[in-house]
């Protein structure tokens, strides 16, 4: 029987044979999947734990925020903040960067993320997960500021996410592929379960919460209305729909089978790009998508390449199977 591979040895390992990971970045993702292994904790004790309902307080874009948003938020900066890998930290859950306390060493990196994504789904126990992206703080300037952080999601050197499901799993990747762990609750570890992974080209499934349909642009409208018409239609095939309402849980369905997640720019707030933000949502995500053959706009352009000009700023997304990513871009060029 071959041993299991913990995330501790895939990293060392792949520090050692294709020096992808440099020690600080090691440590960092190891510090960050211990946090997930804490969120994921405080996530199973549901009602069990004070962990249930809203914080009665809101985050900078005007949210509601749970109990639980704000428990992982602590849980991840109280991780991450002395072990002397990060500069600064930002998140959703927060107006502002974190810059590391001057009582600890300051490292290289910086470290954005969405702690408890899908949070809408916490109190109906419907999977939900942390998002997380990995930038270099740019060299040169003493101090950390939050222009530092606003940089194209191209230049990110590690992204993944955390699903807390009927497994709890982290998706990872450095550049050098897609590859997914399982956590082993009895050892305590996540063990590495899936290598290569590939998101298929096509696809007979689209995600897109359809209760905005009437607020969409033309061109989403147009794929999404190809796709109901089914084998009858101009597409030629029927497809299937799927929506979590957790953009963790429906990337992870896609990056498994393959699929498109869409969350347009839509007519309700009509001077937002978008509902999902770009640097700890959308970034992360389309890196994985893209490690794994698919692909990511915002209809218009790569999301990757896109400039940041604000650490909370929205997007619209459209991500997952290359060629149906390929075709809904395709229908906004005229627009
Ligand atoms: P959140 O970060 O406040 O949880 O919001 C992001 C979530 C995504 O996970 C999901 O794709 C989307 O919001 C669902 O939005 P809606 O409820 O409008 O369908
Ligand atoms: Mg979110």
């Amino acid at each position: 029987m071959t041993q299991p591979i913990s995330l501790s040895r895939y990293l060392v390992e792949e520090q050692r044979e294709r020096g992808k990971i440099p020690a600080q970045l090691r440590l960092l993702l190891e510090v960050v999947a211990r946090a997930c292994k804490g969120i994921s904790h405080a996530v199973n004790k549901g009602a069990l734990g004070d962990v249930m309902g809203s914080a009665g307080s809101e985050n900078v874009q005007g949210e509601v925020q749970k109990k639980l948003d704000i428990i992982a938020n602590e849980v991840l900066i109280e991780a991450n903040e002395w072990g002397g890998h990060l500069a600064a930290m930002a998140s959703e859950e927060m107006d502002s960067i974190y810059v590391v306390p001057n009582r600890y060493p300051q490292g290289e990196y910086l470290l954005l993320f969405d702690p408890l994504d899908g949070s809408s789904n916490i109190d109906v126990n419907v999977s939900i997960g942390t998002i997380f992206s990995v930038l270099q703080k740019p060299e040169g300037g003493a101090g950390v500021s939050e222009q530092d952080f606003l940089q194209a999601g191209a230049k990110q050197v590690a992204a993944g996410y955390c699903v807390y499901g009927p497994q709890t799993m982290l998706v990872l990747t450095v550049g050098d592929g897609v590859v997914m762990f399982t956590l082993d609750r009895e050892q305590g570890s996540f063990v590495l379960t899936q290598e290569h992974v590939k998101v298929p080209e096509d696809t007979q499934e689209f995600a897109i919460n359809m209760s905005n349909m009437r607020h969409w642009a033309p061109p989403v409208k147009r794929y999404v209305d190809e796709c109901l018409q089914g084998q009858d239609g101009v597409r030629g095939k029927n497809f299937n729909m799927r929506w979590i309402a957790s953009m963790v849980a429906d990337v992870h369905r896609i990056l498994m089978r393959g699929g498109v997640f869409m969350y347009p720019w839509d007519q309700r707030e009509p001077n937002k790009p978008g509902k999902l933000r770009l640097m700890y949502e959308a970034n992360p995500m389309s890196w994985l998508i893209e490690q794994a053959g698919g692909a990511s706009t915002n209809g218009h352009q790569r999301i990757l390449d896109i400039q940041p000009t604000q650490l909370h700023e929205r997007v619209s997304v459209i991500l997952g199977s290359k060629n149906e990513v390929d075709r809904v871009t395709a229908y906004h060029a005229n627009v």
